[in-house]
């Protein structure tokens, strides 16, 4: 053997091959905005190769998911120019991958992407929601000056006109709650999560047919995901998360998903691997096998 090949799984040529793979990694190594602990630009790299220790075998879903062919795109430097012509950068990377029918995982880097993604993602799927797993709401007019910021970037996305679900919030503004009461947003608070007994399904049934789930990595508990920017307390725990998901994938369809904030902390893999877990979860949610297709004539 020649070892592990480096991209996302480790896996062989022929199943990293784009022409071919019906999901494209795409790592975005960008933290341009955020606030407090900077290092999410570490993030995709960890994340990959945490993902090639991951078991192909999925034990919940009983399958292996790896067949369906994942290629890893190169990683997309950030634009010296500043974040408005990242936004373009990672809008147009985007929008190659959903043109070419493929499924987008995009690895961050910081939340302020999803912006780019989701109107690459919009393009093209109709009847768009975005499923938001966070800590907080996001949904400030502007952040530190910037529009592009992490911390806004639910608002923006909201500025789209694309509708949204939120779970897992517990730290977010006056203003901001009083905009998601103002704007009717429907945001499940983390406490809502582990005390409501149908948080899960009244999400699902509030999403249009097509989903982007965007998951910000610090909506898990501190205790699952210690590596990120700004933690807090209360969130939401692997089988949660993990069991929306595959709601979401029996009812809708996930046609796009973003991994964000993930932050390596010296001495401890447990954020990267649990990204990288849950990035496979979702490809395999999102992925199922195909029958074989009838032999052309
Ligand atoms: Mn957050």
């Amino acid at each position: 053997m020649d070892g592990v090949a480096d991209n996302f799984l480790g896996l062989p040529d022929q199943l990293a091959a784009y022409e071919t793979a019906r999901v494209a990694v795409l790592p975005v190594p960008y933290d341009a905005t955020t606030s407090y602990n900077p290092g999410t630009r570490n993030g995709p790299r960890a994340i990959i190769t945490a993902s090639q220790q991951v078991e192909w075998y999925d034990t919940d879903l009983a399958r292996e998911s790896q067949s369906c062919g994942i290629a890893t795109l190169p990683a997309l430097e950030p634009d010296v120019r500043g974040p408005a012509a990242m936004q373009e950068r990672i809008y147009r990377a985007a929008r190659r991958v959903v043109r070419d029918d493929k499924f987008l995982l995009t690895l961050g880097g910081e939340h302020g992407i999803s912006t780019a993604l989701v109107r690459a993602v919009r393009s093209r799927h109709r009847k768009l929601s975005v499923l938001q797993i966070d800590a907080h709401a996001d949904l400030r007019d502007e952040y530190q000056g910037s529009p592009d910021s992490h911390a806004a970037v639910m608002r923006r996305i909201q500025q789209l006109g694309v509708h949204s679900v939120g779970v897992g919030l517990r730290s977010f503004s006056k203003p901001e709650a009083q905009r998601i009461r103002r704007d009717e947003l429907l945001r499940f608070t983390a406490r809502a999560c582990h005390t409501l007994p149908d948080w899960i399904e009244r999400s699902v049934d509030a999403l249009h047919e097509n989903v982007y789930v965007t998951i910000d990595i610090d909506g898990f508990d501190p205790a699952a995901a210690p590596g990120t920017g700004t933690p807090e307390p209360g969130g939401l725990d692997w089988f949660q998360v993990t069991d929306l998901l595959a709601a979401v994938a029996r009812q809708r369809r996930i046609v796009a998903a973003d991994i964000v904030e993930v932050s390596p902390t010296p001495g401890s893999h447990v954020t990267e691997f649990l990204a990288a877990r849950l990035a496979y979860r979702v490809i395999g949610l999102a992925c199922p096998p195909t029958r074989r297709r009838p032999a052309k004539r």
